[in-house]
């Protein structure tokens, strides 16, 4: 019998590059929103895939920033403990980049120590001459990388990465459990796509002053009941979020819900509601309670 193999297999690179995009594409599942906006991913997700003598723990991360603010600085921690513990990095660009925004994350790349794929993403929009001349680029300003050119969101090449990183794997027993796809827990899913409707519903500021809790996810044979705060820093955003009579609100409840009953194959009734929590994403404790602090 073949010895079992598993491993972290983490995804670091600057932010919209389709990290998330990945992320589902290797575990086929809605796993981490994707919207066109930067700092969509704040957490560190683990996607697990399972095979017969094998077990890749893929973690998809926020984007490289500058952190301007305690919520920041978390996302940026989650990056750091994503370059300590992987025993393979997948740095991600997309067609068209030519630089790393942060040069103490090109030194650990560049270190030699993990094996590094570098996925050249979104070569969908790109010609063959720019694509060879950005692979080019790559070879030379991170020597110890395999390129691999993708497109995430069409599926190509994903198998070939996939595959690879099955070879580079460590030999090792399985760290969870043969069943498991992730390290995260129902909630954390009903949070998320309340937020990524969020995102993709009000312009500006607002997505980025909210955060979404569900008190309540409560499960029976065919209906899961949900109810979740929006949490706002200011009265004006409450507003905004509410809309004219409900609007705006009813249609982010409503978008959720028919991602939600897909993801969990089951009907989702889902109660709303928004909160004014003065200044969270600077406040170390109600960070910790979010779960940004590790
Ligand atoms: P992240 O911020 O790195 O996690 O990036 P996301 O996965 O959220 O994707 C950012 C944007 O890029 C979204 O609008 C995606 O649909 C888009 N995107 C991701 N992969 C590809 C790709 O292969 N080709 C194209 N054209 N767009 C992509
Ligand atoms: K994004
Ligand atoms: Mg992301």
């Amino acid at each position: 019998m073949k010895k079992h193999k598993a491993g972290f297999v983490n995804i670091i690179g600057n932010p919209n590059v389709g990290k998330s995009t990945l992320m589902n594409a290797f575990v086929g599942e809605k796993l981490s929103i994707i919207t066109s906006k930067a700092q969509t991913t704040r957490h560190r997700i683990f996607g697990i895939v399972n095979g017969d003598d094998f077990q890749v723990i893929i973690s998809d991360t926020p984007g490289i920033i500058k952190p301007a603010y305690e919520l920041q600085e978390s996302m940026m921690e989650f990056v750091k403990s994503a370059l300590d513990d992987a025993d393979i990095l997948l740095y991600m660009v997309e067609i068209g980049e030519k630089s790393l925004k942060d040069e103490d994350f090109l030194k650990k790349i560049t270190s030699g120590k993990i094996p590094v794929l570098l996925l050249l993403n979104k070569i969908d929009k790109s010609s063959q001459e720019e694509l060879e001349e950005q692979v080019e680029f790559w070879k030379e300003k991170v020597p110890n990388a395999e390129i691999y050119p993708i497109s995430a969101l069409n599926n190509f090449n994903i198998v070939e990465v996939f595959n690879r990183i099955v070879e580079l794997l460590p030999e090792s027993p399985p760290f969870y459990p043969k069943d498991q796809l992730t390290d995260k827990p129902e909630r954390f899913f009903v949070n998320e796509t309340i937020r990524e409707k969020i995102l993709l519903n009000y312009k500006k500021e607002i997505p980025y002053a909210v955060e979404v809790e569900t008190e309540e996810f409560v499960e029976s044979d065919h209906i899961i009941r949900i109810r979740s705060v929006i949490m706002v820093e200011r009265d004006t955003q409450k507003g905004i979020i509410i809309g004219h009579k409900g609007s705006a609100l009813k249609k982010v409840g409503m978008a959720a819900r028919e991602d939600l009953e897909k993801f969990f194959g089951k009907q989702i009734h889902i109660e709303l509601y928004v909160k004014v929590n003065k200044n969270w994403r600077s406040n170390q404790r109600q960070l910790k309670r979010f779960g940004y602090n590790q």
